[in-house]
């Protein structure tokens, strides 16, 4: 029998095969009580309301900030755990070196074990949501269970969730099935398990971010990495944005790097003074699914309707649209609070910390004040530079793909490839520090291809294989760049500005698609010669320039030499194809003599 659901009408909408699951669940989990998530204002507000009531939530300053609300995770449970997140394939090669592996039964029954009677006086919450617009063919549904109101809330604004959700799914007769408890936020009680060949999710002991909206990088990357493949298309860690040049022509960029490197900022950029009549919109902050067109081009949308962005450094300086749109109607999960009853953050600028991120007086000797991953969540509509276009059933046209990551030296401020699968080496050669998204060490340069390495839900050789061949088979790819922003003198101090003045690279990189600026060839690929770059009005000395645009070959053979020790690990499923490309890098590099 399953459980009936309490205040959803007609019945009628709910697939027997959601009924039947979440009547499964509720037995093994024994909740004392079952919510199926409508998505309504109502119900928003009152699970705000149950939050604040039992002391989780506290409501911030009303008047500063009408509609926010703070929530102070647990201490240890501020961020993804990659060493905890498995990926459970038949075959554990079709997991591939890239992911932590269990066999599904033995997943199963550990998994099961402990959500055996987890939910005993708590309430299981049914959120069934929709990845991507409501219409799009492009779209996926999934039901999230949890026992978390947290989660039910951030779920509400990062995804289209409810009734509308839970009718497209009785329609399609498909969902990915996600389970979740918070169980005793033990971290040797700690899973986030993945079983892409049931489509299904369970995640146990975490109340945080990745770890406990499936949506996102469970649902949205592994998940649906896994389908892409199958399916002929591509599920990836990228932002979405549109930039609009004075002739009205927007141009579509879709960019991948790996966690709090950016990407938010990127894609909500506002021109500098000297770009008069250019716009930035914005589709994504985080996650793009890229199918190829009947045109022969490949088109993306945003599957989620929300940001679960990094707080710390926000401000009017370095983004301006995140900083007004989290001034209403935005959670705050770990950030400072002021005497006011203000959220505070390193990088503001303005107020002063009284309370920490857990709640204790402000006192500098216990570190920052904010969690260096401390996040907001909120609506993508609050954003001034949100675009309309991210509600397209069909998506937006690609003119470019662009990788990154946070190198302190080596990598150029901006090259591009020689065509899609030189491209694809670039993306699988990604390198990046470390950041406080992930529990672990910061700042150590690790492999991070297409900034996937904690989202790829299959073997990355098969991965770049696929890669490969969606691109071959694209009439008008789009055109493949590298940027980096973060390239450090001794002292530390950045040689690129940075922020807003992105957008100067990102002219040069829309005017290349065109074939209208020029560049120089390189063994790494076309790098902007000195003054096929924008830096009017930039105080930026050229000997900066130079450095930031320089190719050093010894420097590049100790890096290709560390990809191909990278990719060995990947054994004969390594494509042909990039073998040859890192080959012919390598040749390149062999044959050239940097200009002085
Ligand atoms: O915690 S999340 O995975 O949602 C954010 C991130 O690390 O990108
Ligand atoms: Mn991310």
């Amino acid at each position: 029998m399953a459980t009936a659901p309490e205040h959803l009408t007609p019945l009628s909408v709910i697939s027997h095969e959601v009924a039947v699951w979440v009547a499964d669940v509720a037995r093994l989990t024994l909740p004392a009580k079952v919510h199926w998530c409508d998505g309504s204002e109502a119900e928003y507000r009152s699970l705000q309301q149950l939050l604040v009531g039992n002391g989780e939530m506290l409501p911030l300053n009303a008047d500063t900030h009408p509609g926010c609300f703070l929530y102070r995770s647990d201490p240890n449970d501020v961020a993804r755990v990659e060493h905890l997140t498995y990926v459970c394939t038949r075959d554990r090669e079709d997991a591939g070196p890239n992911n932590h592996w269990m066999a599904p039964a033995q997943a199963h029954r550990k998994m099961d074990d402990l959500f055996r009677g987890c939910m005993r006086g708590r309430t299981l919450y049914v959120v069934p949501y929709c990845m991507g617009p409501i219409d799009s063919p492009f779209s996926r549904g999934g039901v999230e269970i949890t026992d978390s109101a947290y989660v039910v809330l951030n779920m509400r604004l990062m995804t289209r969730m409810g009734r509308a959700a839970l009718e497209r799914i009785a329609r399609e007769g498909t969902f990915v099935k996600g389970l979740h408890s918070v169980g005793e936020l033990d971290p040797e009680r700690r899973f986030i398990v993945h079983f892409p060949e049931e489509s299904m999710i369970k995640s146990y002991g975490s109340g945080y971010g990745g770890n406990a909206l499936l949506g996102k990088k469970c649902h949205a990357l592994r998940i649906a990495s896994w389908q892409a493949r199958s399916e002929g298309w591509l599920a990836e860690h990228m932002l979405i944005v549109g930039i609009e040049s004075p002739s009205g022509q927007t141009h579509y960029l879709a960019c991948a790097f790996p966690s709090a490197c950016g990407k938010t900022n990127l894609a909500m950029l506002i021109p500098p003074a000297s770009y008069a009549g250019w716009k930035v919109w914005t589709i994504g902050d985080d996650i793009a699914w890229l199918h190829p067109g009947k045109d022969g081009r490949l088109y993306a949308i945003n599957p989620e309707s929300g940001y679960f962005g990094v707080v710390p450094g926000t401000n009017p300086k370095t983004n301006r649209n995140a900083y007004e749109t989290i001034r209403r109607d935005t959670l705050f999960t770990n950030v400072a609070l002021t005497a006011g009853g203000e959220p505070w953050w390193e990088g503001l600028h303005e107020g002063k910390p009284a309370f920490d991120w857990q709640g204790r007086a402000y006192d500098p000797a216990n570190g920052p004040a904010a969690h260096p991953n401390s996040r907001f969540t909120v609506a993508a509509t609050q954003n001034p530079s949100y675009s309309r276009a991210a509600e397209a059933a069909g998506g937006v046209p690609i003119s470019a793909i662009v990788f990154g990551g946070r190198r302190r030296s080596l990598a150029p401020l901006v090259y591009q490839a020689r065509g899609w699968a030189h491209g694809v080496l670039i993306g699988a050669g990604v390198a990046s520090e470390t950041t406080a998204a992930a529990t672990g060490a910061v700042g150590v340069v690790r492999r991070d291809p297409m900034a996937m390495k904690p989202f790829a839900g299959y073997n990355f050789a098969d991965y770049w294989d696929h890669w490969i061949r969606v691109g071959a088979a694209l009439e008008h790819p789009p055109q493949i760049f590298h940027v980096n922003w973060f390239r450090q003198r001794e002292d530390g101090r950045f040689l690129w500005p940075g922020f807003g003045e992105n957008m100067r690279v990102l002219r040069w990189i829309i005017e290349r698609c065109e074939g209208r600026a020029g560049a120089v060839d390189t063994p790494i690929g076309q790098l902007p010669g000195p003054s096929d770059l924008d830096t009017r009005g930039l105080a930026i000395g050229e000997s900066v320039l130079e450095e930031l645009l320089a190719v050093d070959p010894q420097s590049w053979r100790e890096e290709l030499a560390a990809i191909g020790a990278y990719f060995d690990e990947f054994g004969e499923r390594l494509p042909q194809a990039l073998k040859r490309e890192l080959g012919e890098t390598l040749q390149r590099i062999e044959a050239f003599t940097p200009r002085r």
